[in-house]
């Protein structure tokens, strides 16, 4: 029954490069789409699964965060989306047969693309101490032989328990839950890489972590910022929603180093006119900036408001603290060193500010562009001194809009995955459950790997995600995760992870969004958060992809009950996820009734006190402005600034395929993006083969080999490479300011002929 995976790795000896896109979607995406989805599922799957992404009856998209509206179109889903759910709705499997053929060392040399396309996971292994396969084990030797680690530890600080966003709010609230009563609060998650310099930001300055904006806001705003952010590839039902406002008149500036193909034009694949017509320019305005710029950009923007007298007095009067010396901060920015970093001209800055003056109600959104910089969070914080400046948080149409990246990376933090736990939600755990949780902050993704190197962890598991392959460092962070006791993934899908493990591994076999749950209480449902703090239900309704796979839910309160014994009530939380949600609408606010209103069409969205009743929970009680010194980051003569991004093929270390159709790349990954100006001032050609050679001070070059030059019309000094396969030149000690979150946008490279084109 199952469709054949590639038998071999493709190597990119057939790469083709042809000019980048100046639009996205449309016609080509509905046909890859399909094409996709009937290679991994066939035609009656295709059609059984797809039709129910993000329907009110039917499950979330497992792809990206961004809302679904009311007036879903009959296929709510994009293309991208639809490839998240075909590759885990495939019909391909890895079986106990699979591991008795393929050695641990031989997985261990493919290629993360073939390790994905081999199939579904179907049943718990086990990597014994010095074997070299993966054996089958029973779900109760399996789940005993973690929970005999963790009882033996000396401590439960020696064990981190990490957490991809993808699991449901159900499965995270028991999760955390068991972690906190074993005794730690040692929970990273993928947040930590990804939007931790927003929280961190947001959470400062207005109060509350996460996004003010609701969807229908869009719509309302007279300008929207689109900065650092991909959507054409990585939110393309953000397109949709881009595409309407622009319909009602709202002017949209993009902001990236490259021009990709989303932001310029857009095609809607779900509206006739997108698919014969020429489709709608989306932005208005196109800043090229620099890597890095975006400070500079936000602040300069600020003291030209100050300048103009173009702000909202009353409300920085009642509702801000800290104007004095914010607006003496920014009054001796300095212009030359904002031309420098942002790359931009006096003229293009003026008439962003034209259009800024122009503009009633401002949002900003923003994603990994802004999030994966050392200086991300004084950066995020000028963009909201920004808006405060002219009242554009609180109100309809204007506000911050970090676009998360896992479908439920905000709900996983909302139910308390998080390593810094506020103390009124450990207070509000230990009234519920009647246990005192650790206090003590634990380990986050980067701290995690710097402990494991130091000899400090015996035991990793994961639920969900890829840890060694999505963190940075890759040699250090490999290293370090063998250097555990017992590694272990909760997983959909083989992974690099389960091939560079601890003394001995465990593989965990889950079920996807997709699946139906039955418990012996009847067949559950989970619930979700998406990135503007709606939450609504999701169903899965395929059959399990084999007998013997538990749902995350079930297998934590299994290693809970097994670990702890039932005193919390595991048994009870497994039979029925009511039991678990009824726990959370007492220690989660804006969960109460959580069952009652969970089962309402749409679910509900979440409080926010900065953009419902402008009351910022602050340390000072009020939105705080704040002072963010510019440094420019100057790369030494001959290097580039390089950031690590997306192809429009990949799913973070998930590799669908090998072409990124939007930036004209066919059948490799193996690229580096470099401006032809750069190019000929390195004496370099277009298409030649390189090293990407990592600089950090004071220790030895990381060097990623064997990339093909590609000139590409990216900012000057800036390159452009996909990641996993740039990890490796990340530094792990090259982290954001307080949100301690990999600077995986700005790596000082320089380009060496390559030593060996043959490399992997
Ligand atoms: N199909 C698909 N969807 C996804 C994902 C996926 O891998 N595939 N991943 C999901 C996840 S977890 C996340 S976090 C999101 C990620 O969504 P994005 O943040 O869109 O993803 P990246 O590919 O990292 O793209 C970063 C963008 O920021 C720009 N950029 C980089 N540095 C700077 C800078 O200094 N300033 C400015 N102004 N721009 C900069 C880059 O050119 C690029 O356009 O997508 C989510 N959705
Ligand atoms: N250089 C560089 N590094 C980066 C980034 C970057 O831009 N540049 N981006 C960072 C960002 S934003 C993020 S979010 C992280 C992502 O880090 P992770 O979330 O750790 O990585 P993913 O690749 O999303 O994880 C994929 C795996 O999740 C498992 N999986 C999929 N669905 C499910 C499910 O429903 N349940 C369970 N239990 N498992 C499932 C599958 O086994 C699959 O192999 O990577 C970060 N790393
Ligand atoms: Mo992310």
């Amino acid at each position: 029954m199952s469709r054949k995976a590639p038998s071999e790795d493709t190597d990119d000896t057939r790469l083709e490069v042809s000019p980048p896109k100046d639009h996205a979607a449309g016609v080509p995406a509905v046909a890859v789409t399909l094409g996709k989805a009937y290679e991994q599922m066939g035609v009656r799957r295709t059609a059984l699964t797809l039709l129910r992404v993000n329907q009110k009856n039917g499950f979330d998209c497992p792809g990206c965060a961004w809302p679904e509206g009311d007036h879903r179109h009959v296929a709510e889903f994009c293309e991208n989306g639809a490839k998240a759910v075909a590759e885990e709705a495939t019909t391909r499997r890895v079986t106990r047969e699979f591991f008795a053929a393929h050695p641990v060392s031989e997985l261990a040399v493919r290629s993360d693309h073939w390790l994905g396309q081999q199939g579904r996971l179907t049943e718990p292994m086990l990597l014994d101490a010095g074997s070299d396969h993966y054996e089958p084990v029973s779900w109760e030797t399996a789940i005993g032989l973690l929970a005999d680690e963790l009882k033996g530890l000396d401590s439960p600080g020696e064990a981190v328990f990490y957490t991809s966003g993808r699991t449901s709010n159900e499965a995270a609230f028991a999760y955390q839950l068991f972690v906190r009563a074993l005794g730690t609060n040692n929970l990273p998650d993928c947040s930590n890489m990804c939007h931790e310099s927003s929280g961190s930001a947001l959470t400062e300055t207005l109060g509350v972590g996460k996004g003010s904006v609701l969807l229908e806001d869009l719509a309302k705003a007279d300008l929207i910022f689109v900065v650092g952010q991909n959507p054409g590839t990585n939110h393309p039902r953000m397109l949709s929603a881009l595409e309407s406002a622009k319909r009602g008149g709202t002017r949209i500036v993009a902001v990236n180093p490259l021009p990709e193909a989303g932001l310029m034009r857009f095609k809607n694949p779900q509206k006739v006119s997108g698919v014969i017509g020429r489709g709608t320019a989306l932005a208005d305005r196109y800043l090229q900036i620099r890597l890095n710029g975006d400070l500079a950009l936000f602040q300069a923007l600020n003291r030209a408001l100050l300048e103009t007298g173009a702000i909202d007095q009353e409300f920085i009067d009642r509702h801000t603290a800290g104007f004095a010396e914010f607006e003496k901060h920014v009054h001796a920015l300095d212009r030359d060193d904002v031309l420098e970093a942002t790359g931009l001209t006096e003229e293009e800055i003026d008439a962003t500010v034209s259009d800024v003056l122009g503009a009633e109600r401002i949002i900003v959104c923003w994603a990994m562009g802004l999030t994966q910089h050392r200086n991300s969070v004084p950066t995020i914080r000028e963009v909201v001194n920004f808006l405060l400046l002219r009242g554009n948080v609180g109100r309809p149409g204007a506000g911050v809009c970090p676009v998360r990246g896992h479908s439920n990376v905000q709900g996983d933090r909302t139910m308390g995955i998080y390593e810094k736990p506020p103390a009124a939600f450990l207070d509000a755990l230990e009234a519920e459950f009647g246990f005192a949780p650790p206090r003590e902050h634990g380990l986050d993704t980067v701290d995690t790997i710097r402990a494991m190197r130091a000899g400090e962890i015996k035991v990793f598991l994961g639920m969900g995600g890829n840890f060694v392959r999505a963190t940075p460092d890759s040699a250090v962070t490999e290293a370090a995760m063998r250097s555990c006791r017992l590694t272990a993934h909760v997983s959909t899908k083989l992974n690099r992870s389960h091939t560079v493990t601890g003394e001995r591994a465990l593989i965990l076999p889950t079920l996807g969004r997709t699946e139906r749950d039955p418990q012996e209480s009847g067949p559950q449902f989970v619930s979700v958060e998406d990135s503007m703090g709606m939450v609504h239900a999701s169903r899965g309704r395929l059959p399990a992809p084999a007998p013997d796979l538990l749902s995350e839910v079930s297998i934590v309160c299994r290693l809970a009950l097994a670990t702890l014994g039932d005193d919390l009530g595991w048994a009870a939380m497994e039979r029925d996820y009511d039991v678990i949600r009824d726990h959370v609408s007492r220690v989660v606010p804006g969960f109460a009734d959580y069952n009652v209103r969970i089962r309402e069409s749409g679910g509900f969205t979440l409080p926010h006190a900065p953009r419902d009743r402008r009351e910022f929970p602050t340390a000072t009680g009020k939105a705080n402005l704040t002072v963010n010194p510019l440094k420019v980051l100057r790369v030494p003569d001959g290097r580039l600034l390089l950031q690590t991004v997306r192809s429009h093929d990949q799913y973070n270390t998930t590799i669908y395929g090998l072409d990124d159709r939007y930036r004209g790349i066919k059948a490799g990954r193996r690229v580096v993006f470099v401006n032809p100006d750069d190019l000929a001032a390195l004496d370099l050609a277009d298409g030649s083969m390189v090293d990407l050679v990592g600089e950090w001070p004071g220790e030895a070059d990381r060097r990623a080999p064997g990339f093909r030059v590609v000139s590409y019309p990216t900012a000057r000094g800036c390159a452009a490479a996909y990641f996993p396969e740039t990890n490796v030149l990340v530094p792990l000690d090259s982290t954001a300011e307080i949100s301690n979150t990999p600077t995986s946008k700005s790596i000082v490279i320089r380009l060496e002929p390559a030593t060996d084109a043959d490399l992997p």
